[in-house]
């Protein structure tokens, strides 16, 4: 099955879903943008959490391209799935990596049972990936991933995400 797909703009720590995604760093310890809002939101459980990861078998960091949960806290949410998008790079073809962000955040997610999940654009704030293309990835990679995943919400944060991401819907 492929879920249904639908798009809203807003912040993602205001919504309501089984697993809101996190467009983390490998360090898991926290960071600006997205990230920053969840921790700030979310209560320090995240990222006690986080630590403990870091000290059991993501010694080094989660990496690039790949997907962990932790605990929600106080978000209105079960988890949070923590995955790091790649820096963009006009010199590397790195879009493979930001598709695994999305299809690996989608397989733990159905590891946990989660059947609602809130995707913010991953990549496109500090890690500068342009949002026309990033949308292309985004919404091509879970059309294409098998799931049990119900419905995966789009959280975009102005005009400009949410207007990419309409267009890649079509
Ligand atoms: N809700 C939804 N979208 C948001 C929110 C929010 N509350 N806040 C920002 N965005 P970014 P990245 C949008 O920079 O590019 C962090 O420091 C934002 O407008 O959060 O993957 C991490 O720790 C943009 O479109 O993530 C890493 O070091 C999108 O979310 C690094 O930034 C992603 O922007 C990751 O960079």
């Amino acid at each position: 099955m492929t879920p249904a797909l639908t798009l809203v703009r807003g912040d993602i720590t205001r919504r309501s879903a089984d697993a809101i995604v996190n467009a983390a760093n490998s360090s898991l310890l926290g960071g600006g943008g997205v990230d920053g809002a969840i921790h700030r939101r979310g209560g320090p459980a995240i990222l006690e959490d986080c630590r403990r990861l870091r000290a059991s078998g993501y010694g080094k960091g989660l990496p690039t391209g790949q997907a962990v949960a932790t605990t929600a806290g106080d978000l209105d949410a079960r988890w949070v799935i923590h995955t790091v998008g790649p820096v963009f790079s006009a010199a590397e073809d790195r879009s493979a990596l930001l598709a695994s962000c999305y299809r690996e955040s989608l397989r733990v997610a159905d590891e946990l049972g989660a059947r609602t999940v809130a995707f913010p654009a991953i990549s496109t704030g500090v890690y500068r990936w342009p949002m026309e293309d990033a949308a292309r990835i985004a919404v091509g990679t879970v059309r294409n991933t098998p799931t049990a995943v119900d419905e995966v919400t789009f959280v975009l944060f102005d005009d400009r995400a949410h207007e990419a991401f309409a267009r890649q819907l079509g």
